[in-house]
């Protein structure tokens, strides 16, 4: 190639002759970069040229494909395949969406997206050196400015850097190219269960530094105030210049150059001087530490002087005091064992797929931050830079994961040594750029890659490069849990079965802290049995908690008329979880790819415009910082929950209710607790000896705004049962009870009667883990009625009927007895004993339209099942039924309330039913009948019906994670067997 050529802006290229792409480095790899910078973690972003915005754009069918005139525009930062071209985005969880093994990608179908700009290059930089930073490009990233390669850079996570400063010409224009070729060696190792898409997902940056510069700043800050700051300094011209220093500030106070460092190195006799390194060096006297709890941050400020004094550089950081060491088989932050309460977390947006705004992060954390949960895992891949600003800051531990996953050929890319490079590549800058943030307490090898020498290698470099912290990785944990010899420190198992692990905890070999990396699956309606899991975690010493998969539904905006991602014109085209109408949330293959995994990708614990799920309110309690437990007759035990800090931060009301005689409240005194105690309070309420069953409530919520929550966020609200319900027997009298033929009540406010059932529309649980499947071939979704006899006896009717499945029938008797102002209904079911796990036993009916208030005694207001009440107070609850139902992505069974004792549902007029139920009961009033929510796949498909579907349940299946993971407990199974309920029904 000629120097005019390759100087000439105007050219179509990349040229053939392009050595970047004659390389063809999208199936090398070996190569994970060149001409990149090493990274660091200096932050340029203060003072940089910021070149987002919309770029030249075209999409080329494969790398080699010449660059034509026909130029678009593509907004940058952004994934093409959210913006308007034929590159759509596709989901796959395990497998790759082509078959060509590694390295190779398809050859003939391989998007390359040409993204091209203008940039001037100020004046003010003659001198400087120049540098081009790309935030992420997925998969490989080909720089090119005014026509002359620059660079190369994978790692889809992670940015690369460029030096231009012999390239551009400051006052001058230049044109920069940056070609982003999709699919890649890189591809096989990114191989995440995620949506699969092309472009330059972060910012891009042109800044500048002065010839002599910080190359890199790690700062190690103990807990007892000993702080470390070790500074690399180049220089642009190779050799360093004579008399350079370093200075730094902490919170105004001087730091010093330390000397037995410049000692320790003095073997050569240039020292630093020739190094370029110098450790700075204090003491902070009572210095106040930082933890989830309490993220106390210090501002360092560290600049690099020339010989005569003036500043040549600075950089800034905020530096947060803690150690983590694991003790035994204790993981302990800052000596104290802390309980894990994380959330696997992908950057993900519904509208532009990958990019997320600091805003967005900060909204991401902060609702993490007031549903209780402490920790992050960055699944599975470096997440934005930003995302640990903000976890220094709002206080989480972070697990900082490598972006490696070669989920669907992990076993041969693991000792692969043509892929040594690039995991070493990837898991070294991910600690370079993250080693100063106080929040990242471990270090992970990447997920889903079987475990090989390339691992280990990995794991070579991190230990000695950073001593500081443990590291993980599930797939060597695997291999032992207990084996020291293992590329982990932790036992990180995802999924295990709670017995296995408490059985670990118990069994005297255990050796590390076991904390799972992934637990309680949350695809749709989901996690079953948290409760469980947090009270052995809690009660066992060995088990310190896990991280939930995961935070996302990864639904994307898609206009229905087109199929197209609504892209960032659909900006508020959502609410509340639901995508506005001729929008939904797609999932795997509602962009018509060919292979895709479905719903799989709908699996978070919040919608995807990022409303809670009702699981966040079960989480929230779990984490409660105050717990309430019955102390004999002398009152209360309060007692203060957290690791680090007492409850000054919180306030409190007392709430009692009474099941008749409606909610009183006090105000409460929260003592002052340090972390682990407790104290006994005298009961705020004389109990009033009518009202019936009582239940008092501790509400706690914020004392003072917090960055994280305005002043008065509700943070838990433990609650203890101070006196139980009084059987009700309600005697028959004398009125007439009607039913038909076929001995179907005739109710004027009933337009279906109740009858029995045993199905519910089958949750992502229920399906993936083979429970429908079974209800299915039994025939418990299509069972038929058959009336036996209707028998009048007294006042009461008697309606015995047979419901037969395929496998066998269900006896059912109902026996409608007439009671003051309505009707009792005593049923009775007997399920056979090969139908031993069926979804619910219980009556469903339905009613006239118009009844569009549900208010009821019982546990709420959020859903809540079986195996999933925990963070439902019982209380006095009112909700509009359109609000009982979450709109979970793929319809399911959804909207329910545990324990229930009674209900109204009413109209405007205050007209409607009242509900009285024999025990606390599953209850649930929505629009759709079961076989509504099964028969549609989106949420957008189901057309309410006028009146309400109305389930009693007698008995209902808990909710378990089996999609992924552990199934509900047997405690939580619907057994066969007689089951027996009762309930009334009067009108308002
Ligand atoms: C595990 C993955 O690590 C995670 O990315 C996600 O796919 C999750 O499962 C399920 O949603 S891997 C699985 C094979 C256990």
């Amino acid at each position: 190639m000629t120097d005019a050529l390759m100087n000439d802006p105007s050219t179509h290229g990349p040229h053939p002759a392009d050595p970047l792409i004659a390389l063809r480095p999208w199936e090398a790899p070996e190569v994970t970069s060149w001409g990149r910078l090493p990274m660091n973690a200096v932050d340029r972003r203060d003072g940089a040229l910021v070149l987002d915005g919309d770029w030249r754009f075209q999409l080329l069918p494969t790398p080699e494909a010449p660059v034509s005139d026909r130029w678009s525009s593509a907004y940058v930062p952004g994934v093409w395949t959210m913006q308007d071209t034929d590159d759509l985005p596709q989901y796959t969880n395990i497998r790759m969406p082509y078959t060509e093994f590694p390295p190779q990608s398809p050859a003939a179908k391989n998007p390359t997206g040409v993204y091209e700009r203008q940039v001037d290059v100020p004046a003010e930089w003659a001198g400087r050196r120049i540098v081009l930073q790309v935030g992420a490009a997925e998969s490989v990233l080909l720089v090119h400015v005014d026509g002359r390669p620059v660079g190369i850079s994978k790692d889809s996570h992670l940015a690369a850097g460029f030096d231009l400063s012999g390239v551009v010409r400051p006052g001058e224009r230049a044109t920069v190219r940056l070609t982003v070729v999709k699919w890649s060696d890189a591809s096989h190792i990114e191989d995440q269960d995620q949506w699969w898409h092309g472009g330059i997902t972060r910012s891009v940056l042109l800044y500048a530094t002065d010839p002599l510069y910080l190359a890199d700043v790690t700062v190690r800050a103990r807990h007892d105030g000993d702080l470390r700051v070790d500074c690399l300094v180049r220089d642009a011209s190779g050799a360093l210049p004579e008399g350079w220093y370093v200075t730094g500030e902490l919170d105004g106070h001087l730091l010093a150059q330390d000397i037995g460092f410049d000692r320790a190195n003095e073997e050569d006799g240039r020292v630093s001087d020739f190094l370029g390194e110098v450790r700075l060096h204090t003491l902070v006297p009572q210095v106040r530490l930082w933890t989830a709890e309490t993220p106390e941050l210090y501002g360092l400020t560290v600049r690099l002087h020339r010989a005569d004094g003036t500043i040549a550089d600075t950089s800034r950081h905020r530096v947060g005091f803690r150690d983590v060491e694991i003790v035994g088989r204790d993981l302990l932050i800052n000596g104290e064992r802390v309980f894990i309460r994380g959330v696997n977390r992908h950057d993900f947006h519904p509208l532009t797929g990958r990019t997320v705004s600091y805003d967005d992060m900060r909204a991401d954390l902060v609702l993490l931050k007031r549903f209780g949960f402490n920790a992050i895992r960055t699944a599975h891949y470096p997440n934005d830079p930003s995302l640990y600003d903000l976890a220094d800051e709002l206080g989480f531990y972070v697990v900082d994961e490598a972006d490696i996953e070669s989920h669907d050929h992990a076993h041969e890319i693991a000792d692969d040594p043509r892929y040594l490079n690039a995991f070493v590549d990837r898991v070294s800058r991910m600690v370079l750029r993250d080693k100063n943030h106080p929040s990242v307490i471990i270090w992970s090898l990447g997920n889903e890659s079987d475990y090989g020498a390339n691992h280990d290698a990995a794991a070579g470099w991190v230990r000695r490069h950073d001593p500081t912290r443990p590291l993980q990785y599930e797939g060597a944990a695997k291999r032992g849990w207990a084996d020291p010899g293992l590329a982990s420190d932790i036992a990180c198992p995802m999924y295990a079965p709670l017995e296995e692990c408490v059985a670990h905890a118990l069994s005297g070999v255990q050796t590390k802290p076991l904390i799972q990396c992934e637990y309680s699956h949350a695809m749709g309606n989901s996690n079953g049995t948290l409760a469980d899991h947090w009270a052995a975690i809690e009660a066992t010493p060995g088990l310190q908690g896990g991280f939930i998969w995961e935070f996302w539904d990864h639904g994307i905006l898609q206009r229905v008329t087109d199929g197209r991602p609504a892209g960032r014109g659909g900006a508020g085209l959502y609410d509340n979880g639901v995508a506005a109408p001729g929008h939904r949330w797609a999932y795997g293959g509602d962009f018509g790819e060919p292979y895709h995994d479905g719903a799989f990708i709908a699996d978070g614990i919040v919608f995807p415009d990022r409303t809670p799920k009702p699981v966040l309110y079960e989480h929230r309690e779990l984490a409660a910082p105050v717990r309430l437990k019955c102390f004999r007759h002398e009152g209360l035990v309060l007692s203060n929950h957290q690791h680090f800090r007492g409850l000054e931060w919180l306030a409190a009301e007392w709430e009692l209710s009474l099941a008749d005689g409606g909610t009183l409240t006090a105000p409460a005194e929260l003592p002052d607790l340090r972390p682990g105690e407790t104290a006994v309070v005298p009961l705020p309420f004389e109990l009033p000896r009518d009202g019936g069953e009582a239940w008092l409530t501790l509400r706690v919520r914020t004392a003072q705004d917090l960055p994280w929550a305005p002043r008065g966020t509700e943070v838990c609200a433990p609650q203890l049962r101070l006196r139980a319900a009084e059987p009700v027997e309600e005697s028959a009298v004398a009125a007439q009870v009607e039913v038909d033929d076929d001995g179907l009540l005739v109710h004027p406010l009933l337009t279906v009667a109740p009858t029995l059932s045993l199905w519910r529309a089958p949750t992502d649980n229920d399906e993936l883990g083979g429970m429908a499947a079974r209800w299915r071939a039994w025939g418990l979704d299509t069972l038929v009625r058959k009336p036996v006899s209707v028998r009048r006896d007294g006042m009461s009717v008697t309606v015995d009927a047979e419901y037969a499945g395929t496998t066998g029938v269900v006896r059912h008797r109902q026996v409608f007895t007439p009671v003051e102002g309505g009707l009792r209904v005593d049923e009775e079911a007997e399920l056979p004993d090969e139908w031993d796990d069926v979804a619910r036993v219980g009556s469903v009916f339905e009613t006239v339209a118009g009844l569009d208030l549900l208010e009821w005694f019982g546990q709420g207001p959020w859903e809540s099942y079986p195996d999933r009440s925990a963070g439902a107070p019982v209380g006095h609850h009112s909700v509009p039924v359109d609000a009982l139902f979450t709109p979970y992505l793929r319809p399911q069974e959804s909207g329910g309330r545990h324990g229930v004792r009674r209900f109204t549902l009413s109209a405007p007029d205050a007209t409607g039913l009242a509900v009285t139920l024999d025990e606390p009961r599953q209850v649930s009033v929505t629009r759709y009948r079961a076989e509504d929510l099964t028969a549609a796949a989106h949420h957008d498909e189901l057309v309410p019906r006028p009146g309400c579907v109305v389930h009693l349940d007698a008995a209902h299946r808990g909710l378990g994670t089996a999609s992924c993971g552990p199934d509900t407990f047997p405690s939580y199974l619907v057994p066969p067997g007689v089951h027996r309920w009762s309930w009334t029904l009067r009108a308002l």
